[in-house]
């Protein structure tokens, strides 16, 4: 093959690669919007940023791969016995794979350094007076308790812009606490109490639901939250019976 005809795989492979990593970005970008659940806090909005840019950076390698499978259906398809087949182009040509190997390369160690950095923030506490709300689990409903007052709901009232700390515990089996809209996910077991933190930033409805099985009614056990003003969190503390 001549020099002009080893390069027409390479370009016909190259712009495969770069339509569909067009598209993979877009996609990656505007699906989150509709498929993700609304974010209603700090954690969750990191939660989503993170499945954006690990979407957008497999992008690339996703393309790589579809552009080559592509390229190989297109050029290794059988056309009869006497046709010898073409010479392999894309592996043999050095730069390429060792482009490809460099990419590979730096993407992976941006994604690990993005990773353990996100791990690493996102169930810390900022320590500025959360309001600390005790989590109870059981067979199979949860309640809500807010220490220093004498307040005990079924549904759970935060206010907005203040880090809650929750602690989570059970009275019977595991069960699993799940704030899907706040990023929020942890064991709650019995015998043992396991905070974890967020901070609501948006007002609004939220459900709060259990993600371990934990029984025959586990699929049913969720409950509703809101996220409201500081005002009206007072409002709504001081209008709950008090528990004796
Ligand atoms: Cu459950």
């Amino acid at each position: 093959m001549s020099d002009q005809d080893n390069k027409k795989p390479l370009k016909l492979f190259f712009w495969l690669w770069a339509i569909i990593t067009v598209a993979g970005v877009a996609v990656s970008l505007w699906a989150p919007g509709y498929l993700m659940p609304r974010s209603m806090s700090n954690n969750m909005h990191l939660t989503i940023l993170t499945m954006v840019v690990f979407s957008v950076a497999a992008a690339p390698v996703a393309a790589g791969v579809y552009a080559a499978s592509i390229y190989m259906l297109r050029t290794w398809s059988y056309r009869g016995d006497d046709v010898p087949p073409p010479a392999p182009v894309i592996r043999e040509n050095n730069k390429v794979v060792a482009s490809w190997l460099l990419a590979s390369t730096v993407l992976t160690v941006f994604l690990l350094i993005w990773g353990l950095g996100a791990l690493a923030v996102d169930n810390s506490s900022t320590g500025k007076n959360p309001l600390v709300v005790d989590v109870t689990g059981q067979q199979w409903v949860w309640s809500f308790s807010y220490p220093g007052t004498h307040v005990e709901s079924n549904q759970l009232y935060l206010p907005e812009n203040r880090e809650v700390e929750f602690r989570v515990t059970s009275d019977d089996v595991t069960h699993g606490f799940w704030i899907v809209n706040m990023g929020v996910q942890v064991d709650a077991n019995p015998g043992t109490i396991t905070t974890i933190h967020t901070t609501p930033n948006r007002l609004g409805e939220f459900t709060v639901r259990c993600e371990q099985f934990c029984g025959l009614n586990h699929s049913f056990m969720d409950t509703e939250g809101f996220v409201v003003s500081t005002q009206n969190f007072n409002s709504w503390l001081a209008a709950q019976p008090q528990r004796s």
